[in-house]
């Protein structure tokens, strides 16, 4: 049998070959064809490694290996596989891999847990096709509705069901988990920063994991002529969203205490040089570690819509998903602490600023999350890289933790 390392770095050179954009990094939006490409890899390797494996009615994947306790919880391991445009190879691909790799200790060592252990591959957490983020851990624990699911669209018009049959999932599947099903959930995710790589320490036990919310605003104005229309007779939809969007930095400064806002989409329409623009839409990532600075930044942000809706201006703002920070299950973080000395491996604490699945989970079970470096912290691009030795090392503490998950009362 290939070493683990080695096994990891096939795992990841293969699954980074599923992207819509070969040469500029891993694009794999959900229910593409690169999901599809991903998806058989994942299950080919679960089946490979002794797993039940069925998908749930969003597509998640669940690989199974049955515990001796009938109908007992399973404690489930595993992350996302889909991506942000043009991303990297490893943000959420590293925690899938972390999950497979450990149901393969099991099986190499022919180990029967007391307790059933899942491995899980997530759907749409970056939100990249269908907005929000977070849909596959969001539909599992019921926060996203039945409703809300189909009614989702992507920029296209084409709704999450067709996507689903289109690559060959069945939407009927159920979607929403019982809680009772689920005795714990563990994630490992590259830290997408530059702290554990500076400090040059190969763990980060996760304490807690950002607060965020992210809005959608449409600002509607008049389209016209670039020539013929005078500087004071426009309702222009792009200078006003510039204004609003040139404000957003100093609302998260003043908040202070690594409050952060990011417009990351930006649509115009009609998108012409000569036109004055109509309509534009774009996007408010709002992240904090305390709620109460979420709840500021949104308050301005309402009053900075309010100001700008004069003058033939009007601006809607969606709120598409809200998140408060989540900490992690204190008693797994202190296991996870204990099994990485006894296996002396260097670990620290750190805190979450992406978001996450487990934030999700920790709703209705309880939640552990291994950090590992990111090379020059840069994550979100074709330059994301870890190194297989550190997935290696998650890999072995969460070996060691899911032995005492799947045993323990
Ligand atoms: O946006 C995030 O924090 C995560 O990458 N979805
Ligand atoms: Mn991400
Ligand atoms: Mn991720």
């Amino acid at each position: 049998m290939k070493t683990l390392q080695l096994r990891i770095e096939e795992h990841i050179n293969k699954l980074s070959q599923f992207t819509a954009t070969p040469g500029k990094g891993t694009t794999r939006l959900t229910y593409s064809n690169e999901d599809r490409q991903a998806r058989d890899y994942i299950i080919d390797k679960m089946k490979e490694y002794g797993l039940a494996v069925h998908e749930d009615g969003l597509g998640n994947i669940f690989g199974k290996l049955e515990g001796t306790l009938k109908d007992a919880p399973s404690v489930l391991i595993g992350s996302h596989f889909d991506s942000v445009p043009n991303g990297g190879s490893y943000d959420g691909p590293a925690g899938v891999v972390a999950g497979l790799e450990v149901a393969a200790l099991f099986a190499e060592k022919q180990l029967t847990p007391k307790y059933p252990l899942e491995i899980i591959a997530l759907i749409e957490e970056e939100g990249a096709r269908f907005g929000g983020g977070l849909m596959g851990s969001r539909g599992i624990t019921g926060l996203l509705s039945e409703d809300d699911f189909k009614n989702l669209r992507d920029k296209d018009g084409i709704s999450t069901e067709e996507a689903m049959v289109k690559i060959g999932l069945d939407p009927s599947f159920p979607k929403k988990r019982d809680p009772k099903t689920i005795k714990a959930f563990l994630e490992m995710h590259i830290e997408q920063g530059p702290i554990l790589e500076e400090k040059n320490i190969p763990i980060g036990v996760v304490e807690a994991i950002v607060g965020l919310t992210q809005f959608e605003v449409t600002v509607e104005g008049q389209a016209g002529h670039a020539g013929t229309t005078p500087m004071d007779r426009r309702s222009d939809a792009l200078v006003t969203a510039a204004k609003m969007i040139a404000q957003f930095p100093g609302l998260a400064i003043e908040e202070g205490e690594g409050t952060v806002i990011t417009t990351g989409k930006l649509n115009v329409f009609p998108n012409g040089a000569n036109v004055i623009p109509k309509k534009t839409v774009f996007t408010v990532d709002i992240r904090s570690g305390k709620e109460e600075h979420i709840q500021n930044v949104i308050r301005n942000l309402n009053k900075l819509i309010e100001s700008y809706s004069t003058n033939g201006i009007k601006i809607t703002a969606v709120q598409q998903l809200f998140m408060q920070p989540k900490a992690m299950n204190q008693e797994i973080v202190a296991l996870m602490k204990q099994i990485s000395s006894a296996l002396e491996t260097p670990y620290c604490s750190i805190n979450s600023g992406a978001g996450h699945d487990a934030m999700v989970f920790s709703d209705v079970t309880d939640v552990g999350m291994l950090f590992i470096p990111s090379k020059d912290g840069l994550s979100h691009c074709p330059e994301e890289w870890s190194d297989s030795k550190h997935i290696a090392n998650a890999v072995q503490i969460f070996f060691e933790t899911a032995k005492k998950l799947t045993e323990a009362k």
